[in-house]
């Protein structure tokens, strides 16, 4: 299954607007991805993953010198926007906290503090974006796990499922909107104000200069991973609107079937062995891949090595390759699949168990 022949599409992105489409990347066509990987089937797609949080004292594993506060936002897309000849879910409104832009509290800071913010994409189905005009967010944890190289972005880029926890030195007094990038979805309450105290009136929204988000930022510089014990190899691929009108996804040819009945597992494991799961998107669709149970580390990003890396969802772009390690610590029948909703509820899903 080895080729030279897989995509290499770029591992930046630019968050801007068109959330689940391929225009949010960079692509590098010059490879072609040869194999396809299914999807699965993700049971934390709950409420439980609706919103943006706050959180007002910084964790001591976040502490450094002038961290004072940290904040939790969550983000949850509420309606039905639309459906179209191919089938899609769309959205009317947007909230962070259970509230649209506009609605409910701001949230309150003071000039000098360092917020910590845990943001969590409570969507089911799309990528978000968050900016806060004037202010940096220096990034120090991904999926709960602190990051190697914590640094400054102006952008975060969340996939659904995915958390980010980022502190916001407050440098910068007024009121502003702490939104999504996508205007329309900000103005039908994707964001929530940040008012400095002494400061009132509407929250202001500049949006920001042209970025890329990009996992290897928060890697280690220079780290490598270790040689795992052995190597699995996934494709994902789209049958397009194969399913009334639905895209119906595969993982190495196999989509995971909706129904009751009981599906062997396709991959196995052997206790305290490292696994590497080599995912090769043949898609244009961005997928946030999740693994039940136990935590990855990102081992290469579009063909470059990363290391230190700690997650549990990973956003494998469009024609893009991405491997992850883990250690097979946790026996018991493991579930991986896309966090997308529709793609997990359309074949996008495959099983692990422990020999
Ligand atoms: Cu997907």
């Amino acid at each position: 299954m080895e080729s030279p022949e897989r995509t290499r599409a770029s591992i930046e992105w630019e968050p801007n607007g068109q959330n689940n489409s391929a225009e949010v990347q960079e692509l590098e066509h010059s490879r072609t991805c040869l194999r396809i990987l299914g999807a699965a089937h993700c049971a934390a797609s709950s409420g439980v993953f609706a919103g943006i949080g706050v959180v007002r004292r910084v964790p001591a594993k976040y502490h450094r010198p002038g961290s004072s506060r940290s904040s939790l936002l969550v983000t949850q897309p509420r309606t039905r926007r639309a459906t179209r000849t191919l089938r899609e879910v769309g959205y009317r409104s947007f909230t962070i906290n259970g509230r649209m832009l506009g609605h409910g509290e701001p949230i309150r800071v003071k000039q000098g503090e360092r917020v910590l913010f845990h943001v969590l994409n409570g969507s089911a189905t799309e990528i978000r974006s968050l900016a806060l005009p004037g202010h940096s967010f220096e990034v120090v944890a991904l999926d709960g796990n602190p990051v190697p190289n914590p640094t400054p972005v102006p952008v975060l880029w969340i996939g659904t499922a995915e958390r980010i926890s980022a502190i916001v030195h407050m440098t910068h007094p007024g009121v502003w909107i702490l939104g999504d990038l996508a205007d329309d979805d900000r103005r039908h309450g994707m964001g929530i104000a940040v008012e400095y105290a002494g400061r009132t009136g509407k929250g202001q929204w500049i949006a920001p200069p042209p970025f890329k988000w990009n996992y290897a930022r928060f890697a280690k510089p220079g780290a490598t991973a270790l040689s795992p014990d052995e190597t699995f190899e996934m494709t994902f691929a789209k049958d397009n609107a194969a399913e009334e009108g639905f895209n119906r996804w595969t993982i190495n040819g196999i989509a995971y079937p909706m129904t009751s009945e009981i599906v062997p597992a396709a991959f196995h494991l052997k206790t305290s062995k490292r696994y590497r799961l080599r995912m090769c998107n043949a898609s244009d669709d961005i997928h946030p891949i999740h693994l039940h149970r136990h935590t990855f580390e990102l081992t290469s990003l579009a063909g470059k090595p990363s290391g230190g890396i700690l997650k549990d969802v990973v956003m494998v772009g469009g024609y893009q390759e991405v491997e992850i390690d883990f250690i097979a610590d946790n026996p018991g029948l493991t579930l991986f699949h896309c966090h997308q909703q529709l793609h997990m509820d359309f074949g996008f899903m495959t099983l692990f168990d422990y020999v």
